[in-house]
């Protein structure tokens, strides 16, 4: 415990937990937020808790965030139950502080929330069997299923505009124009392969003006990482990382999922002979998501599939590459170019989606009825 903070012990003592606090350390492999495993003692029983210290440069209305997963997870709590199922695991379980609120915010304005830890289950960086990425299909189709009738307009939007990649693209320019700390020059090829593909960017936005695509409780971030898998059963036991649930669009949490999971090479790869799309990945995942979601995805959804993964992988390529030449302010980084290294995974993820296009195509072709 010597390397943790006195600020995230003290965090920590602010929440209403089981028995005295042994050990805290870092965990995970999020890009955002600051998370920790605490783990606590009374009598001989140990407890398990996630602590993690919100992304509040990212989140900018905390108060809302929390309200969103509160109300969430109190709605997932409910249908969980009435299924039969075990709410404690199927769903993020926020612990309250001492004062009862959902989260607690310290001395230097850092705010902070408690999960009960879910046991017997684990996250993976990359798939490691492909009936685990059926499962994460078919787990992120119910998700949107499950949410289907939650109130829309009680959901704050935790980051308005987080999947508009024409905006993305906006300030993916303006970011080049000032090139604060001269990075811009090195990275022309990146620069022009997305330019290249900025009239692409619009068709989601401008189907749903024209009514022709709905916007649905969208988790928006569905990427392996944020989804655990039972050890015992090998079923996909419970989606976490709510912080971006919101209104979106459902081909982006399907295309996301393909980004990350369906990339042969991990999101940070050096040697980019490694990147390529998986077929077998992409046709696993599109038979669990079309099986989960029941039925409820209109036509053109379907059809835009390949459309949603390819935007993921542009829209994260580019967002990659806007923070390295902003000096890498947004996503957690573990060495000097990794932003850029990210960046050139994603873009080449694109190129190889461009080249197995109709194979992708024949593939939703084979499961949509
Ligand atoms: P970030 O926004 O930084 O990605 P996450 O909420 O995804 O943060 O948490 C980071 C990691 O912490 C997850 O990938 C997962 O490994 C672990 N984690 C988060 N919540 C829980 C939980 N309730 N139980 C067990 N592990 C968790
Ligand atoms: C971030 O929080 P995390 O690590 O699950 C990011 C996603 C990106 C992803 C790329 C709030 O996800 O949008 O796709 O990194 N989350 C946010 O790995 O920006
Ligand atoms: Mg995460």
């Amino acid at each position: 415990m010597d390397n943790i903070k006195e600020q995230t012990l003290k965090a920590a003592d602010a929440f209403a937990l089981k028995g005295q606090i042994k050990s805290c350390r870092s965990y995970g492999s999020g890009h955002i937020n600051h998370t920790f495993l605490l783990i606590c003692e009374e009598n001989g029983q140990e407890y398990f808790y996630i602590l993690q210290q919100i992304n509040h440069i990212v989140f900018k209305d905390i108060e809302g965030l929390m309200k969103n997963i509160k109300r969430v997870t109190s709605f997932l709590r409910n249908k969980i139950i009435e299924n039969h199922g075990n709410p404690d695991r199927e769903t993020l379980n926020l612990i309250p502080t001492k004062n009862g609120e959902n989260y607690y915010q310290d001395s230097q304005g850092y705010f902070w929330r408690v999960y009960l830890f879910i046991s017997h289950a684990i996250c993976y960086n990359k798939v490691e069997k492909p009936e685990d990425f059926y499962q994460v299909g078919k787990a992120f189709g119910e998700f949107q299923c499950l949410l289907a009738d939650f109130p829309t307009d009680e959901l704050v939007e935790t980051i308005p505009h987080f999947h508009n990649t024409p905006a993305r693209f906006v300030t993916f320019q303006n970011v080049i124009e000032k090139d604060i700390i001269g990075r811009a020059n090195e990275v022309q090829e990146e620069i022009r392969f997305i330019r290249e593909r900025e009239k692409e960017m619009s068709l989601a936005l401008s189907l749903q003006k024209q009514g022709k695509l709905p916007l649905r409780v969208s988790h928006n971030d569905t990427k392996l990482n944020n989804i655990m898998i039972d050890d015992i059963t090998g079923q996909a036991l419970c989606i976490i990382d709510l912080d971006t649930i919101m209104p979106g669009f459902s081909i982006f949490d399907y295309g996301d999922s393909i980004r990350f999971g369906a990339n042969t090479a991990a999101e940070d790869e050096k040697d980019l002979s490694k990147v390529s799309l998986s077929l077998s990945l992409f046709e696993i995942y599109t038979k669990g998501f079309l099986e989960g979601s029941q039925g409820s995805l209109k036509e053109i959804e379907i059809k835009l599939f390949p459309y949603g993964a390819k935007m993921m992988a542009l829209e994260c390529g580019m967002r990659f590459l806007t923070d390295y030449l902003e000096g890498d302010i947004y996503f957690h980084i573990s060495r000097g170019e990794h932003n850029l290294d990210r960046c050139r995974t994603q873009l080449a993820l694109v190129a190889d989606m461009e080249r197995k296009w109709t194979d992708m195509e024949t593939i939703i072709q084979k499961y949509r009825n």
